[in-house]
């Protein structure tokens, strides 16, 4: 056997169903062992595409995604598919060809160090030296990439190594750790924490969502009559409609939901990573008492000092100072609720073209079934997602918020739409990210996946225009020209609509559901509600 060979031996090992990626000559070795293999490869148009789709499948979960590519700017194109999963903690296992062990001393075509590159942007990073180790460094990879807090593993193979001979080499058996169980004491302190709490306020993070801890949650939140706000990357815990929900928290500017986080006297964080939201936003008096509940200890921050820190598998943890704990008397949530709820209705009869933000949202969400699934790209219209798209079940609506990275949507969606081909997958876009991987339109026409992109067309980097209006009152260099996208998406054998008035939207959506191919939908915007935004809230009154 060739290490090549065992290398796939030991991916499908893994259960590696698929992966992602762009053949190079640094791993043809690789390339010709895997039409002999059950994996599926996926060739797409980028490596960045291919990263991304990993990243997405990770999320969903379907364990580790991995994806591929050859050495140097094969692998530098991954990167920043890599670094997003890594930080919005997606399992993911890259892959890469490498320069021969023979030329790597010396100036040598497209040798780039790139376990040295990756290590910033994987939890693991290593070389394959020696056939006989390939068990060893997948088997690292994947535990790693898939361990409380997941991210990305990669793993370089030199063309040389792929070619050797092995003998006698075998998969490991694939084994995980169970998180540990909180300890008693922990579960008490904190029972008694909220038990003396007069308003407590929960806010669900990622974290809940991996530990597949949101029936828990829910439990939590109804016994103990506590209200509940997730940051972006935890939508759907608990049902936007459930009356405990607060909705999504997470804009930089003061939103109704932090009127409860300043009333707050305990603050419980479930499966909560700062990297979605930082601290000194909705606990600037460092004046509530903060219960860490995650599988994990709290990360180091000023405004995130603990009163009490329980780690631990969380659906355990929650269930267990749910018994212990005594409910509260009167309920936060009620009044501040019925505010948010309001919001999210205000414009769903709208007839003003171009569209606002939130009626596309509240058209968006009358198509949809509750496990049909929402990938947001990055810009103005992420944070107008977040606010108002009313997710009912954990991943339907996924948003890239540690990394943040622009060109998520299009590869997104179709990984999703992989992952669950009976679901409808529709990427929210804006026509800048749309553009950034829009080549991927060819890899999902070519392997008949069916995906819905809505972009949000202003001929802008409308997020940014939105802080330059913020902080200087002008804008700066983000003006830009489309090509016409309904051609465009016919160009490559895919349906394309243009909405030329807010009565369209509804229509044009179930027209791209009903199509069951790749449709693009052309949708012109009214940012200025951005600005409206930022004023209103700018002014916000607490109504608690
Ligand atoms: C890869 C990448 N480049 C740049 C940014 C910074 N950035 C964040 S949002 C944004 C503008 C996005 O424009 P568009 O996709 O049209 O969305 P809109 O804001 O108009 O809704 C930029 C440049 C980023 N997050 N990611
Ligand atoms: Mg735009």
């Amino acid at each position: 056997m060739t290490a090549a060979e065992l290398l796939v031996r030991c991916l499908e090992n893994e259960g590696v169903e698929t992966i992602f990626g762009i053949p190079g000559e640094e791993n043809i070795d690789v390339m010709d062992t895997l039409l002999d293999s059950s994996i599926r490869f996926l060739t797409t148009r980028h490596e960045q595409g291919a990263a991304f789709m990993a990243d997405v499948c990770g999320r969903l979960p379907c364990r580790a995604g991995v994806c591929l590519s050859t050495l140097g700017p094969g692998a530098t194109n991954l990167i920043t598919g890599i670094a997003d999963a890594n930080m919005d903690r997606a399992p993911v296992v890259a892959l890469a060809g490498q320069a021969a062990t023979t030329r790597m001393h010396k100036e040598s075509h497209q040798h780039l160090d790139l376990v040295s590159l990756f290590e910033p942007v994987t939890k693991y990073s290593a070389q394959v030296r020696e056939p006989e180790i390939v068990p060893e460094i997948v088997r690292k990879a994947f535990k790693q990439a898939e361990a409380e807090k997941p991210g990305a593993s990669f793993i370089e193979f030199p063309e040389n190594v792929a070619k050797m001979q092995v003998e006698g080499a075998e998969p490991l058996l694939v084994q995980s750790a169970d998180a540990p169980l909180a300890p008693d004491h922990k579960i008490e302190q904190a029972a008694r924490l909220i038990s003396a709490a007069r308003y407590p306020i929960l806010m669900a993070g990622n974290g809940v969502i991996r530990a597949r801890a949101s029936d828990d949650l829910v439990a939590f939140a109804e016994k103990l009559n506590i209200p509940v706000a997730t940051t972006f990357m935890a939508k759907g815990v608990i049902p936007t409609s459930h009356p405990n929900s607060l909705g999504t928290v997470g804009l930089q500017a003061r939103d109704f939901v932090a009127c409860g986080f300043d009333r707050a006297d305990v603050i419980v964080c479930v499966g909560f990573d700062m990297v979605e939201y930082s601290p000194h936003l909705w606990h600037p008096e460092k004046n509530g008492k903060i219960l860490h509940i995650d599988s994990s200890p709290a990360e180091v921050d000023e405004h995130y000092i603990l009163e009490v820190g329980v780690v631990g598998e969380i659906g355990h943890s929650l269930a267990r100072i749910a018994e212990q704990a005594d409910p509260r008397e009167g309920f936060l949530a009620g009044t501040l609720r019925q505010v948010i709820v309001d919001e999210l209705s205000r414009h769903a009869d709208s007839d003003a073209f171009p569209c606002k933000p939130q009626k596309i949202l509240w058209d968006l969400r009358q198509v949809l079934k509750p496990d049909d699934i929402v990938v947001s790209d990055v810009g103005a219209h992420k944070m107008w997602v977040a606010r108002m798209y009313q997710a009912e079940r954990p991943n339907t609506c996924i948003i890239s918020n540690g990394f943040a990275s622009m060109g998520i949507g299009v590869p997104g969606a179709i990984a999703a739409k992989l992952t669950h081909p009976e679901r409808t997958a529709v990427t929210v876009t804006g026509d800048a990210g749309f553009l950034m991987n829009s080549q991927e339109i060819e890899t999902a026409m070519r392997i008949g996946t069916s995906i819905i992109i809505l972009v949000w067309n202003d001929s802008k980097y409308g997020l940014i225009e939105w802080h330059q209006l913020r902080h200087f009152g002008r804008s700066s260099h983000i003006d830009f020209n489309n090509p016409d996208l309904v051609r465009y998406a016919e160009s490559f054998g895919a349906k394309g609509y243009r909405v030329e008035s807010a009565a369209d939207l509804v229509p044009v959506l179930r027209q791209a559901i009903a199509d069951d191919t790749v449709v693009v939908i052309d949708c012109p915007v009214d940012y200025s509600e951005n600005m409206k935004l930022t004023e209103e809230l700018g002014q916000l009154v607490c109504p608690i």
